[in-house]
């Protein structure tokens, strides 16, 4: 259904080829950090630069926050400081879970993936939807956005304590989980409740790549699952939970648990004083035993995922990341890994997305369980999803039911 247009999707909208003006070099793959890549990708109008320069930050911080995201998603206009200080402190004041998810996540076997626990516990959420009781009691059709909303933000500011408490639960059991700081940022507070509230590079990483996330227009299978779940008037909680299980596969969110795995094992193949002709043999050792690259390749982009690009310029600017040996790996592997993809044939798209590029970064800061990083990417897609919801509320969007064929039809059709 690529390039079917089917869904109305207000927030972002992605552009296969905007991004495509790579300037002239000798070299090709030096040409590739030279892209014009401040498009492909754009929040209402604003590409991550833009969104980079205009959104503000968190106090003593520098990158996007995710409350100054959210607001530009919910409502096509740029937050002042004060409107997301004060979204700040209204998503911490709702931060707290009920005892009862507590209870619930803190009952699940550490050895059930992470990602899994956090669809349990988003859907258990909806026990206090406001929607659903709203609905119960019989709302007109006009009123059903207003709940939605109030369920959204709820949602929104719930994930980090629910993320947080499955990665104490999984990885660090015993380990003490600070309360919300109601001074804090909703990422700030998150970064602090996994244990990591000192590092302020990670927790300005974690903005950036929480913000960056967040949407990706209508299609993408995440994003798709939580309007087509919505859509049967299903409540928030229950749609994101939905969306998060479609996040969950190898070749969605899951991508970047995968990378991680991928980019270790040939650390450990091949060493750290890795030449490119190594790492073109690694790549064709993957595609001859008939997997893909993970990180490579895109459903929509046709260049370079500007939120890769965004995520490398982050590493460039902190010279500590550029010596890692996990963040040199992925940048060599970017420089050889699209002229074998082409030269394979198959891919549409040989270049990095973001999953190219986003684990690396939290490995090399210490955040080593891969597991996790799908969480993270799910704590951030509900920003897209739940602004998309409110407003499929708001314009009485109705239930998608698309048509089917059976297998004999689709033979007649092709016959004909
Ligand atoms: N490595 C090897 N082969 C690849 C490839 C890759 N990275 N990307 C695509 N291909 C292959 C496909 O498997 C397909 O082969 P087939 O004809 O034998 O089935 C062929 O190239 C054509 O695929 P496509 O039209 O280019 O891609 P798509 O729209 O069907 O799928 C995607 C897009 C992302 C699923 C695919 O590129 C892929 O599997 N990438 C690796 C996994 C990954 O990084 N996923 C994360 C995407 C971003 C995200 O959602 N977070």
């Amino acid at each position: 259904m690529r390039g079917l247009r089917a869904m109305l999707w207000d927030s972002s909208v992605l552009d296969p080829e905007e991004a495509s003006h790579s300037l002239y070099m000798p070299y090709p793959y030096l040409s590739l950090f030279l892209f014009v890549h401040d498009q492909g990708i754009r929040f209402h109008g604003l590409s991550i630069p833009d969104c980079q320069k205009a959104l503000p930050a968190a106090p003593g911080g520098k990158e996007i926050i995710a409350e100054s995201m959210l607001w530009l998603l919910l409502t096509g206009q740029v937050p002042s400081a004060e409107q997301t200080q004060q979204l700040s402190r209204e998503l911490a004041q709702k931060g707290n879970l009920p005892p009862f998810v507590e209870k619930l996540i803190d009952s699940l076997p550490g050895t059930l993936h992470p990602m899994t626990q956090l669809g349990i516990g988003v859907a258990a959420l909806n026990r206090d939807s406001s929607f659903q009781a709203a609905y119960e009691r019989g709302i007109k059709k006009s009123e059903y956005w207003t709940y939605t909303l109030d369920d959204s933000i709820n949602l929104v500011a719930r994930l980090p304590a629910l993320a947080a408490r499955i990665y104490r639960n999984v990885y660090k059991p015993g380990a003490a989980l600070p309360e919300i700081d109601p001074n804090l940022d909703l990422v700030g507070n998150y970064s602090r409740m996994l244990g990591y509230g000192d590092n302020h590079d990670l927790t300005e990483y974690l903005r950036l790549y929480i913000s960056i996330h967040g949407d990706h227009e209508g299609g993408n299978a995440s994003a798709h699952t939580a309007h087509l779940v919505g859509s049967t008037l299903s409540d928030p909680y229950l749609s994101y939970a939905a969306a998060l299980f479609a996040l969950a596969g190898p070749l969605h969110g899951l991508a970047n648990q995968e990378v991680l795995r991928w980019q270790l094992s040939m650390l450990k193949e091949v060493g750290e004083e890795v030449s490119h002709d190594t790492i073109r043999e690694y790549l064709w050792e993957t595609l001859k035993s008939g997997q893909v690259v993970p990180g490579y390749g895109h459903g929509v982009l046709r260049n370079p995922d500007p939120r890769f690009i965004a995520l490398q310029e982050f590493c460039e600017s902190k010279p500590e990341l550029l010596s890692s040996p996990i963040i040199q790996l992925v940048k060599k592997t970017y420089e050889v890994a699209p002229n074998v993809l082409k030269e394979h044939g198959k891919t549409k798209n040989p270049y990095p997305n973001v999953d190219a590029a986003s684990g690396c970064v939290l490995y090399h800061y210490g955040l080593t369980e891969f597991k996790y990083y799908t969480v993270i990417f799910g704590v951030s897609r509900a920003l897209g999803c739940v602004t998309q919801l409110v407003w499929a509320r708001a314009l009485g969007l109705p239930l998608e039911r698309p048509k089917s064929y059976s297998l004999e039809a689709i033979e007649q059709l092709a016959s004909k």
